[in-house]
C-alpha cells in the first residue's frame, strides 16, 4: 500500500508551521464542486484573456474543473476552482453584451465560427449558475512569512498539486518554492493568487495531493528565519548546484521513506 503524505509528520520533520488560512485567497471552507464531466460553460481563453469562450468540463479534480475550450484542440487543457472569476454559466457573456469568441487556435476556419457556435451549444448540458460559487475576496496585506509551508499548484504541470515553501516575500509576492524540486518549478506569484492553497487543502477537497520530490535538503524554516539569511544566501539555498548534499529520503527514518519515483510524471 502507497504510504500516504502527512503534513502532520512533515511539518514536524521539516520544524515548519503551515501559512495561515487568512493570508490566502481562498474559502476557509472550500466550495463544494457539484460539476459532471460532459457540461459546457463560460471561460476566459487563458492563452487571449480578452475572449470569453464556450469549454466543456473534461474532467473534475476536487474543487477544481479539467477545461477543454470547444473548437480547441485537446494539448491545451487548463484547470480552474469552481470559485474562480474565469468561469461564469452560458448566457452571461450576451447578458452583459459581449459576444462569444473562438479560442485561440480554433480548428477551422474562423468563418465557420457562427454555425460551429450554434451547434456546439444545440443540446448541449449546461452548468447550472448554482454551480458556479463566488470568488473569495483578496486578503490584504501579505501576511505570508518566509519558510511558512503551504500546497501550490506546479505551473508546468498545472493538474499537480504539490507541497511548496515560501522562499521569498516581496511587497505583494511571494515565492513559492517547491520541496524536494531544486527550484525547477518554482515561482513567483501574487499572494492573492488562485493557484496557491493553505496546507490542508487537497484533504479537505479530495484533490491529489503530490509528495515532496526526494531530490533535495528539507529546508527547516525555523532554521531559515532564526538565521535570517540574506535575499543571496536564502537564493543559493534554492540554486540545484550550491544546495547541500542530503541523505536520501529527506533523513526520515528507516522504513518509514517512501518508495522512490512516486511523485515523478
Ligand atoms: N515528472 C515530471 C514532472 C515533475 C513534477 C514536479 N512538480 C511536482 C513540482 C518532471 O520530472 O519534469
Amino acid at each position: 500500500a502507497k504510504e500516504q503524505f502527512n503534513w502532520d509528520e512533515y511539518l514536524k520533520e521539516t520544524e515548519s508551521v503551515a501559512a495561515p488560512l487568512h493570508c490566502f485567497r481562498q474559502s476557509r471552507i472550500p466550495p463544494t464542486n457539484d460539476f459532471k464531466v460532459g457540461m459546457k460553460l463560460e471561460a476566459r481563453d487563458p492563452r487571449n484573456v480578452t475572449s470569453v469562450c464556450i469549454a466543456t468540463v473534461i474532467g473534475i479534480t476536487g474543487a477544481r474543473l479539467r477545461l477543454r475550450l470547444d473548437g480547441s484542440d485537446n494539448k491545451n487543457d487548463f484547470w480552474r476552482l469552481v470559485d474562480s472569476s474565469d468561469i461564469q454559466p452560458i448566457g452571461t457573456c450576451e447578458k452583459k453584451g459581449g459576444m462569444l469568441q473562438p479560442p485561440l487556435g480554433f480548428q477551422m476556419n474562423a468563418s465557420s465560427w457562427p454555425m460551429f457556435l450554434l451547434r456546439t451549444l444545440n443540446g448541449a448540458e449546461m452548468a447550472p449558475a448554482a454551480f458556479f460559487k463566488k470568488e473569495p475576496p483578496k486578503p490584504v496585506p501579505n501576511c505570508f512569512k518566509v519558510g511558512m509551508k503551504l500546497e501550490a499548484i506546479d505551473r508546468k504541470n498545472p493538474y499537480l498539486i504539490c507541497p511548496a515553501t515560501i522562499g521569498d516575500v516581496k511587497g505583494d509576492e511571494v515565492f513559492v518554492t517547491f520541496d524536494g524540486w531544486r527550484g525547477a518549478f518554482d515561482y513567483w506569484c501574487r499572494c492573492d493568487s488562485r493557484d496557491i492553497f493553505p496546507v490542508g487543502w487537497c484533504s479537505l477537497t479530495g484533490d491529489a495531493l503530490q509528495p515532496p520530490g526526494n531530490n533535495v535538503s528539507i529546508t527547516k524554516s525555523s532554521a531559515k528565519i532564526q538565521s535570517s539569511p540574506s535575499k543571496v544566501t536564502r537564493r543559493s539555498m534554492q540554486s540545484p548546484q550550491k544546495s547541500a548534499p542530503v541523505p536520501a529520503q529527506r533523513g526520515r527514518k528507516p522504513g518509514r521513506g517512501k518508495p522512490p519515483g512516486q511523485s515523478a510524471v
